[in-house]
């Protein structure tokens, strides 16, 4: 057996955790093609172990566009990496927020009059997602439009803020039995910032027709007082759909998009991050339909004897939100958002690759959790194959059609070119 020799490349020194020794990984024919570098202190879960028995799908998959020239001159030599955050060392872990915060410094591109609350580069995705929950969040773009708006984000880091890496995710099983110490919010220079001090009135998050109903505040929900996003000023909302605690001062305007200059709230959270394990990512992907993955991800039905029964988005959504990262319509305004959403990004992607003649396009019309409904859309759309509508990402990133959206391998004519470790 042969070992990759790229793993070398990394000091064992910089990478943080208990009796941390650079891994090698078992090579085959995928990764001879992919720098794999895994953190020793969190050994492979059940959901690493499916992804890396899905590589040889997507090497296949991808051998056979090569050989019909439908690839967009995306290969997986070529392709970006996204890693885990404990994955990434120390520097760039630095790298990575300290592009975030450049971009908070940015000018921002978006309609001044429109969103006089929009302060910088970092608001202009936030205000884009204020106001095109539809875009957005209806079922059949869910997936593909937040695969784009990661995306955009990503390219800001890298083309306005010098950033040389790629948006890393977060493993929730690697922190959801103690978030407050792990490398992602304990608070250190390298983290993304820590708690929030304590707030007696922040009790939580109401989760109706659950067993538990709330998602039990975890101390926190005040002001993030260290790491490298406690002197951020968050500006645009809250907006009325804001879980947050009446310490926050309302905004000028009723709709969330004038200016509010506060600070960044945070409530880490065991009981939100529990609802995220592996085993419950490997039971999301065990799904044969698209319907029933999505609303399984939703949190539908609802898990019985289940004492995190959340679903994957919600209990990912508030590992750590309360301002802006617990209102549905302003959580990009919290730099978490995007591991979160690059994680079901990544499992959405897994999920895909298993069967990828069937996967690969499926839209959801089904949805148990939102009164949208879809399955009029679809017989509205009769005439219209849903993958030919387009994402407009208005300010943020030119129009594409849902169709690129699904294939992050050679989509976007090649602009899309990633794949996860
Ligand atoms: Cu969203």
């Amino acid at each position: 057996m042969l070992w990759t020799a790229s793993i070398a490349l990394l000091l064992p020194s910089v990478l943080v955790g208990v009796g941390a020794v650079a891994v090698e990984v078992p090579r085959s024919a995928w990764t001879s093609k992919i720098q794999v570098v895994r953190n020793p202190a969190y050994p492979l879960d059940v959901v690493d172990k499916l992804e890396e028995a899905t590589m040889p799908n997507v090497d296949t998959y991808m051998q056979k566009k090569i050989a019909a020239a439908k690839n967009n001159k995306c290969t997986l030599e070529n392709a970006a990496v996204r890693r885990e955050w404990s994955d990434l060392t120390e520097a760039q872990r630095i790298e990575y927020t300290t592009a975030v915060k450049c971009l908070m410094k940015l000018p921002p591109k978006s309609d001044r009059t429109r969103f006089p609350g929009a302060l910088s580069r970092f608001d202009d995705f936030v205000a884009y997602h204020m106001t095109h929950a539809m875009q957005l969040h209806d079922n059949i773009h869910l997936f593909g439009a937040h695969k784009y708006f990661v995306w955009l984000f990503e390219e800001a880091l890298r083309n306005e803020c010098n950033y040389t890496g790629y948006q890393p995710y977060m493993n929730y099983d690697r922190y959801a039995e103690d978030p407050i110490n792990s490398p992602l919010l304990n608070g250190n220079a390298s983290s993304l910032g820590g708690n929030g001090e304590k707030d007696a009135t922040y009790k939580g998050v109401p989760q109706q027709g659950r067993k538990p109903n709330i998602i039990a505040t975890g101390g926190g929900g005040g002001c993030v007082t260290s790491g490298p996003f406690s002197d951020m000023v968050v500006s645009l909302g809250p907006t009325s759909m804001s879980t947050a605690s009446r310490q926050v001062p309302k905004n000028p305007r009723s709709d969330g998009t004038g200016s509010n200059p506060r600070c960044l709230r945070r409530d880490v959270n065991r009981n939100a991050a529990m609802g995220a394990t592996a085993d419950r990512a490997f039971s999301l992907l065990q799904n044969k339909d698209i319907d029933t993955f999505y609303n399984q991800l939703l949190g539908s039905p609802v898990p019985k004897n289940d004492p995190y029964p959340w679903g994957i988005h919600t209990a990912g959504h508030y590992v750590a939100a309360v301002d802006p990262g617990g209102d549905p319509n302003t959580s990009p305004g919290d730099p978490v958002f995007y591991f979160h959403h690059t994680s079901l990004d990544r499992l959405w992607w897994v999920w895909q690759m298993q069967d990828v003649d069937h996967r690969l396009n499926a839209i959801p019309f089904v949805n148990d959790t939102m009164t949208m409904p879809m399955n009029k859309y679809r017989r509205a759309m009769a005439d219209t194959n849903p993958l030919d509508t387009m994402v407009d990402m208005e300010w943020l990133g030119p129009p594409i059609k849902l169709r690129e959206t699904h294939d992050q391998l050679g989509g976007n004519d090649g602009k899309f070119c990633y794949v996860y470790v």
